[in-house]
C-alpha cells in the first residue's frame, strides 16, 4: 500500500478545511466569478459571515479578495435583504446570480450566515456557480445538540475525551475551541446547544454557573445558537433549601418564576430547559403524585413570559412498573396529550427502548397530535461500538424520520430534532475520524430531512477528505454499509439490549440479576423453544401502540419485517425465514455477515491510501482493525451463548468461535469511557 504524500491532518478543522483547490480549470473559473466582497451591514453576525467568506476563499482559491462598496462583476454580495423571498422565513437564504455578481441574501442576518456556509460548501464540493440558484429554509424549527456534559468535565456516554466546556475558567477565559465549535455548528444549521447532561446537576442553575453559561451564550449569539440548560426537577430543594419540589406548591412555582427572571436577565435569549424526570432515578413530578404535564407546565409557565421553552423528555420508565419497558412511556404520556403548555416540547427517542442499533419507531410519534414533539437521536455511539466503530448514522436517522405513523411520516410529526452530541476534547472532536460525519448528518437532516444518506455522505467526504471521484464513490459505499454491519454483528433480526452491563462495551447476552429491565434476559427471552420478546397480543401487546395496518403487520409472524422479528416475536429455532434458513441458521448467517461487512470495509479503506493523508488514513485503518476484532467478539460470544438454548451447531462453513463461552463471560473491562464515576 502506498501512502499519499498529503500533509498530515488532525481532523480539528472538521468539514471546514478550506484546502486549496487543485483542479486548475475549476480554480480559474472560480477566481473569475469571485473577485470582491460586498457586505451590506456590519452587524456581529455579518462580521462572522464576512470573516468566514474571506477565510474560505483565501484557503480554497488562494486569493485575498477586497471588500468594496460597489457591486462589480465578480462581486459576492451578502446580506441583501430585498432579494430574499418572505417564504424563506427567519433562517432561510437564497444564493443566486444577479448579472455578473453572486448574491447571498436572507430575511435575517443569521439566514445570510447560513447562506454563506452553503456558498462555501459549493466551492468545497466543486459545484458550478454559473447558474447557481438555491433557496433553502429549515424544515424543522428546533435543531439542538444535547451535550451530556457534566460540570466536573466528564461526559456521560462520551467517547471522545472530556468536556470542552471549561467550567472552571468560565466566564473569564473563552477557549478558542468555543468559536470553532460555533462555526461548525452553524455551518450545518444547528441553532441550539443544551450544554449540560440530562442527568442534571442543580448547580448549573446557581448564579455562579449561570454567569459561566452566559459567557458561552454571548459568544454563540452572532452564530444564531441559543443556549439551553438541563434543569434538575429537585433544584428548589438542592440549591434553595425549599422543603418540596411539588409542581403545584405556591413556593415552588414562585421559585421557578424568579429563577426564570434571573436567567433572562443574564441570558436574554436563553433557549429553555431540558428535563429528564422520573426516569432512571431522576427526580420528577411523580415523586409528588403529580403528572408529567404538571411538572413540565410548572417550568413552561415560568419561562413563557420570556419566550423560553421546556423540552421534556419522554424517556420515562420505572423498574417498579411490571409492564414491558418499551410500552411505559406511551402509557404514561399519551393520555396527557393536550395537557402540556404551548411552550412544552416532548422529546422522544427514535425508538421505544434506548438507541439500539435498530428499533422500530417510537409509537408516541403520530399518537400525540395536540402536543409538540421533538425527535431525539444519539450521535454518541453508546450502543454502536463507542467511538471505535465506523457507523454512519444517516440511514438510521432516516429510517425513523421516514417511518409512517398514524399521522404521516415521523418527520412531519415533529417540530425539531435533538442529537446527543458525540463531541469531546479529542483533537478531532469525535474520536473516530468518521464520527464527525454523524454530527454533520444530524445538522443537515434537521435542516432538511429529505436529503438522502448518500448525498450527505458525499458532501461530507468531499469536504473532510477529498473530491477525487474514486475516493468519494468507494468511501460513500463504505459509509452506507456501515450502519447495517453493527446491526448484524451485534443485534440482528430485531434482537436488542444484549450488551454488557453498565458500560455497554461489548456483548453481554448473559447479563442477569439486578433490576430486570436492565438485564439482557428480559429482552431476548431465549429458551429451548426459541428466542425473542413476544410483543403481540399473546405477549405484552406492545404492537397495540402502533396503528393499523402496521400493528397487524407487526403482530403476525409472516408479515413482521424480519429486521424486527425478535423485537416483536418469540420465534422457534426451527422456524424457516424468507432466506429458506431456519432461525438458528439465519442468526449464524447474520452474525457472520456483520463480520464480513467489516472486512469489506477494511479492504475498501486499504484501497484508498493514495487519497488521504497518512495520519488520518492510518488512524481509520487501526480503528477498523479494532472494529473487526470486536465484531468477531460479538459474533462468537452471542452465538456461543444462544447455542446453549438452540442446541444446534454453528454451520461448518462459518468460522468457529475463537474461545469458549466461559472465556467471553469472564472478560472484565475497567475504566471504559462514558460513565462518570462522580456524577454529582
Ligand atoms: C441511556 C444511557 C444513560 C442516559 C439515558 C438517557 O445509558 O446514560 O442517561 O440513556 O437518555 O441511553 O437519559
Amino acid at each position: 500500500m502506498k501512502h499519499s504524500d498529503k500533509p498530515a491532518e488532525e481532523g480539528y478543522e472538521l468539514w471546514l478545511r478550506y484546502v486549496p483547490i487543485e483542479d486548475e480549470a475549476l480554480l480559474a473559473t472560480y477566481r473569475t466569478r469571485i473577485t470582491s466582497l460586498v457586505c451590506v451591514s456590519d452587524s456581529p453576525t455579518l462580521k462572522v459571515a464576512q470573516a468566514e467568506l474571506l477565510r474560505g476563499i483565501k484557503g480554497l482559491l488562494g486569493v485575498s479578495i477586497p471588500l468594496t462598496d460597489t457591486i462589480q462583476p465578480g462581486a459576492v454580495v451578502f446580506g441583501h435583504p430585498d432579494l430574499a423571498p418572505p417564504t424563506l422565513g427567519d433562517e432561510g437564504y437564497i444564493i443566486k446570480r444577479l448579472n455578473e455578481a453572486i448574491v447571498i441574501a436572507g430575511n435575517t442576518d443569521i439566514g445570510v450566515l447560513y447562506g454563506v456556509f452553503h456558498f462555501l460548501r459549493l466551492l468545497q464540493t466543486h459545484q458550478p456557480l454559473d447558474n447557481v440558484h438555491i433557496e433553502s429554509a429549515p424544515k424543522l424549527k428546533y435543531r439542538i445538540l444535547n451535550h451530556w456534559d457534566n460540570l466536573d468535565g466528564t461526559i456521560e456516554r462520551g467517547y471522545a475525551g472530556f468536556s470542552f466546556w471549561d467550567w472552571h475558567k468560565l466566564p473569564d477565559y473563552l477557549a478558542p475551541r468555543y468559536t470553532e465549535y460555533a462555526r461548525a455548528v452553524t455551518s450545518i444549521g444547528i441553532n441550539g446547544a443544551a450544554l449540560t447532561n440530562v442527568n442534571a446537576n442543580a448547580l448549573s442553575l446557581t448564579p455562579q454557573y449561570l454567569r459561566k453559561a452566559a459567557a458561552l451564550a454571548d459568544l454563540f449569539r452572532p452564530y444564531g445558537i441559543r443556549v439551553y440548560l438541563s434543569a434538575r426537577f429537585s433544584a428548589p430543594l438542592e440549591i434553595a433549601g425549599l422543603k418540596t419540589a411539588d409542581p403545584l406548591d405556591a413556593g415552588v412555582i414562585a421559585w421557578w418564576q424568579a429563577k426564570a427572571q434571573e436567567i433572562y436577565q443574564i441570558i436574554p435569549d436563553f433557549g429553555g430547559f431540558i428535563v429528564k424526570a422520573n426516569s432512571e432515578g431522576q427526580p420528577g413530578p411523580h415523586d409528588y403524585y403529580r403528572s408529567h404535564s404538571d411538572g413540565a407546565n410548572l417550568l413552561a409557565n415560568a419561562l413563557a413570559p420570556f419566550g423560553g421553552i421546556v423540552i421534556w423528555r419522554a424517556f420515562v420508565y420505572a423498574s417498579e412498573n411490571p409492564e414491558d419497558r418499551t410500552k411505559q412511556a406511551y402509557d404514561d404520556l399519551v393520555p396527557q396529550d393536550g395537557l402540556f403548555a404551548a411552550n412544552v416540547l416532548l422529546q422522544v427517542k427514535n425508538g421505544p427502548l434506548d438507541f439500539q442499533p435498530r428499533e422500530p419507531y417510537h409509537p408516541i410519534f403520530g399518537a400525540m397530535s395536540h402536543t409538540s414533539l421533538m425527535l431525539e437521536v444519539q450521535m454518541a455511539q453508546e450502543y454502536l461500538g463507542l467511538a471505535t466503530h465506523m457507523v454512519y448514522m444517516a440511514p438510521l436517522f432516516k429510517e425513523t424520520l421516514d417511518a409512517e405513523t398514524c399521522d404521516g411520516p415521523v418527520a412531519k410529526t415533529v417540530l425539531g430534532m435533538a442529537g446527543v452530541a458525540n463531541t469531546g476534547s479529542d483533537r478531532n472532536w469525535c474520536g473516530h475520524p468518521f464520527g464527525a460525519a454523524n454530527w454533520y448528518t444530524f445538522g443537515r437532516l434537521a435542516w432538511d430531512y429529505t436529503l438522502s444518506s448518500e448525498a450527505i455522505a458525499d458532501e461530507w467526504l468531499r469536504m473532510t477528505f477529498s473530491n477525487d471521484t474514486p475516493f468519494v464513490q468507494k468511501a460513500t459505499g463504505m459509509m452506507l454499509t456501515s450502519r447495517e454491519a453493527p446491526v448484524n454483528y451485534m443485534t440482528p433480526l430485531g434482537l436488542h439490549h444484549i450488551m454488557a452491563r453498565s458500560h455497554h462495551y461489548g456483548p453481554g447476552p448473559w447479563v442477569t440479576g439486578g433490576r430486570p429491565d436492565w438485564t439482557s434476559l428480559y429482552y431476548h427471552q431465549a429458551d429451548s423453544e426459541g428466542i425473542g420478546f413476544n410483543r403481540t397480543p399473546s405477549g405484552s401487546n406492545a404492537v397495540s401502540q402502533y396503528c393499523s395496518p402496521y400493528r397487524e403487520q407487526l403482530a403476525h409472524l409472516d408479515t413482521c419485517p424480519e429486521n424486527l422479528l425478535l423485537w416483536f416475536h418469540h420465534v422457534a429455532w426451527r422456524h424457516v425465514l424468507k432466506s429458506g434458513r431456519t432461525l438458528w441458521d439465519e442468526l449464524c448467517f447474520k452474525y457472520n455477515e456483520g463480520v464480513t461487512q467489516v472486512r469489506r470495509m477494511q479492504a475498501d479503506w486499504d484501497s484508498l491510501a493514495e487519497y488521504v493523508d497518512a495520519a488520518r488514513f492510518e488512524h481509520v485503518r487501526a480503528l477498523l482493525a479494532i472494529q473487526e476484532k470486536e465484531a468477531r467478539w460479538w459474533r462468537d460470544a452471542c452465538l456461543l451463548y444462544f447455542q446453549t438454548f438452540s442446541k444446534q451447531p454453528i454451520p461448518a462453513d462459518y468460522e468457529q468461535p475463537a474461545a469458549s463461552l466461559e472465556y467471553y463471560m469472564n472478560l472484565q473491562h475497567y475504566f471504559v469511557p462514558g460513565i462518570p464515576e462522580q456524577r454529582f
